[in-house]
């Protein structure tokens, strides 16, 4: 784990390095490791001197520039993007940043974590940890711990390789018949919200789940231009 994150940090200070220099080689090629940046800067216009573009401000003073973090240190008008090499929408993270917040390895469109809308990426059980949560194949099909369980009813594997739901944590695995859904465990054969399946959401043309089916009181779903009020359409 201690490597694995070794690893990922290091990756970073490179993705950093090619994703921030936006002045061509210079020198930056010799080598992995955060000690190569250091001869990098020492030509940077001193600070506090005119070397910076006009316009930008009384109070802008040229500073190394730091990619993503809109922020415009070097005094050209505008942030300086990390890139996103893999495109798989998520920019790369920079050296300090919170890795499950940002592309942990831009290198990979399989590693990413949830971004906007954009879900993460699925963990695979393949020694990588997939979705930037800063945990190695913890999916519950990767543990053994979740053996003999039905899937639907955890979806993580904990550090101490216990089945657990990750949305209700340390309960273990949902009960018989529930299923591990974003909202908790629920019974899917009745929950308005995960209604047959999680992140089901029944409309207003209904107005409960009865078998995993919505449904108007009794009867079938309203047509889209009526709702269900009290079982009936209208
Ligand atoms: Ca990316
Ligand atoms: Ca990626
Ligand atoms: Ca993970
Ligand atoms: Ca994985």
């Amino acid at each position: 784990m201690r490597d694995a994150i070794r690893f990922v940090l290091s990756a970073t200070l490179v993705a950093f390095a090619v994703g921030c220099d936006g002045d061509g080689g210079d020198g930056m090629d010799g080598g992995g490791g955060g000690m190569d940046a250091g001869p990098r800067f020492d030509g940077s216009p001193p600070i506090g001197s005119d070397a910076g573009p006009p316009g930008t401000g009384d109070a802008c003073v040229p500073q190394i520039e730091i990619c993503g973090d809109r922020m415009d240190q070097n005094c050209d008008g505008r942030d300086t993007s990390c890139g996103d090499t893999d495109m798989d929408q998520v920019e790369a993270c920079r050296a300090g940043d919170d890795l499950t917040m940002c592309d942990c390895d831009d290198s990979r469109a399989d590693v990413r974590p949830p971004f906007g809308g954009l879900p993460g990426a699925p963990e695979l059980c393949d020694g990588v940890d997939n979705d930037c949560n800063g945990r190695i194949d913890e999916a519950a099909e990767c543990c053994s711990g979740c053996s003999g369980i039905d899937p639907l009813r955890a979806d993580v594997c904990t550090e101490a390789n216990e089945c657990d739901c990750s949305t209700e944590p340390g309960i273990g695995p949902c009960a018989e018949g529930m299923t591990c859904c974003a909202s908790g465990c629920v019974d899917t054969t009745s929950d308005f919200a995960n209604c047959g399946f999680c992140n089901s959401q029944c409309t207003d043309q209904a107005d409960r789940c009865t078998g995993s089916m919505c449904m108007c009181g009794t009867g079938p779903v309203c047509d889209f231009i009526t709702q269900c009020n009290a079982g009936s359409c209208g």
